[in-house]
């Protein structure tokens, strides 16, 4: 018996594919498929896959070619399939020619012509096409963030709205539509990503959301408690997403951290510390609105949302009596606690730890760019290092999932309605000074 294994994502299912099986399937009497894991893809840059592992797996099996389907899960795995399932033929499309003559060692490779004309990233982009318009004038972020749309299916950036288009980059220069007024670039977008240096996001995202936009919104979306709950029934209402843009939130690493921690891998959780500072300029006139959202993200995705009680502890700007050069802000849950710590012009060891009863997990400097944690106990042979790929900051994955909330309606399972509604209470309570000590 011929035994042919071949490997591939396979997603959205299509012609190419089936061509490519069937070819595989005649090359031997017994043929094994190897569908990639989500987690697989994203480490070999694969982001915008569509369909989960299981819609792709169920998808091949009701094509009734392959004789076994397993999951690729990592990096090497072809070598140990192939030896223990004995297989003879290894068999793959022709974009992938010399890649993998290195298998040639243990059983034939055979490479398939592939289809023409056909692929997935053509339907994915066929099936989207958000064209999506940049709010802001910050030329560096910016430059990084427009640049990312090409990794992204199914989402174009084609245009900005800024009083700063002089200090911008000549492809955001060049875009087909550059304008100061807000209500033109409306016209011309099904969505926008606000990175808003103004204070007031909520007139921006309302705005939007009348004129029945997507929104991706550089947190906290709103000053005030009510204004938040105000923006997601009228997003509702005129069908349109809206999401907190907080690139961690999106990442692999950060996912993976919060899975684990379901899992109770550091027992009872009993603490988050987080903490973000920087050197730079404060962006929306208090550090807390720049980096509040992006600091509470784990303790609100962890703890959940019903802390009992809040204590600011806040240093304002000596020069810039408005700004707050240093917050911390105490938490205090029923079984647990939290603080966090951001500043902008002091500096502090920027990470995140989780304390829990059999261990804990420690995310170094800056936590915000997660692309690696460790798992640390009192033994310390038990430690886990855990690695994760971090393209583009968190960006392109942002993105990705935008574009995706935006195609198939779920919902934002990243960043949840009552999760934003907490930041905007957050901002809000802070703003009146609530629950708060003043050491400058
Ligand atoms: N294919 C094809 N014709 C197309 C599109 C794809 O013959 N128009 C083939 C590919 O060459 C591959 C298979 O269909 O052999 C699956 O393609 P993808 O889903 O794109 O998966 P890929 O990224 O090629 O995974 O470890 C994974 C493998 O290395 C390949």
């Amino acid at each position: 018996m011929k035994t042919v294994i071949t490997y591939g994502t396979f997603d959205l299912l299509h012609r190419g594919h089936i061509r490519l099986l069937e070819r595989a399937k005649k090359l031997g009497d017994y043929l094994i498929v190897g569908v990639t894991s989500d987690d697989y893809d994203r480490t070999r840059g694969k982001i915008n896959v569509s369909e989960s592992l299981e819609e792709r797996i169920a998808a091949i099996e009701a094509t009734h070619l392959a004789d076994k389907i397993i999951i690729e899960e990592y990096e090497g795995q072809k070598i140990d399939d192939i030896k223990r399932y004995n297989v003879d033929i290894f068999a793959i499309g022709s974009d992938w020619v010399g890649k993998f003559d290195y298998l040639k060692d243990y059983c034939e490779v055979i490479y398939l012509e592939r289809t023409k004309g056909i692929s997935s990233s053509q339907i994915r982009t066929a099936n989207r096409n958000t064209k999506m318009g940049i709010v802001g004038n910050t030329p560096d972020f910016l430059a990084k963030f427009q640049s990312e749309d090409i990794f992204v299916n199914g989402i174009e950036i084609i245009g900005i709205c800024t009083t700063n288009i002089a200090n911008m980059n000549d492809t955001i220069k060049n875009l087909p539509v550059v304008t100061t007024d807000y209500a033109e670039l409306l016209k011309h977008v099904d969505a926008v990503y606000l990175y808003l240096d103004d204070i007031d996001n909520y007139s921006y995202v309302k705005k939007a959301l009348e004129n029945h936009k997507h929104v991706l919104c550089e947190s906290p979306i709103a000053l005030k408690a009510e204004e938040c709950t105000e923006l997601f029934a009228l997003a509702k209402k005129n069908n349109c997403v809206l999401v907190d843009g907080i690139r961690t939130a999106y990442s692999t690493a950060y996912s993976r951290l919060l899975l684990l921690l379901k899992s109770g891998k550091i027992g009872d959780i009993l603490d988050v510390s987080v903490t973000c500072t920087s050197m730079k300029k404060c962006l929306r006139n208090k550090t807390f609105f720049d980096w509040g959202p992006n600091a509470l993200l784990p303790v609100f995705q962890i703890l959940g949302t019903n802390y009992q009680t809040k204590q600011f502890i806040v240093k304002f700007s000596d020069e810039q009596k408005e700004i707050d050069t240093y917050t911390k802000v105490n938490l205090l849950y029923d079984k647990a606690s939290a603080t966090i710590k951001v500043a902008k012009g002091a500096k502090s060891e920027g990470s995140l730890v989780i304390t829990g009863t059999k261990g804990y997990i420690y995310v170094p400097s800056p936590w915000w760019k997660m692309d690696y944690f460790e798992v640390r106990y009192e033994n310390q042979e038990e430690n886990k290092r855990y690695f994760y790929q971090l393209d583009g900051e968190g960006i392109r994955y942002e993105l990705v999932t935008f574009s995706q909330i935006i195609e198939q309606r779920k919902d934002n399972y990243y960043i949840t309605p009552e999760i934003s509604f907490a930041f905007c209470q957050m901002m809000e309570d802070f703003i009146q000074k609530k629950d708060m000590i003043d050491i400058s």
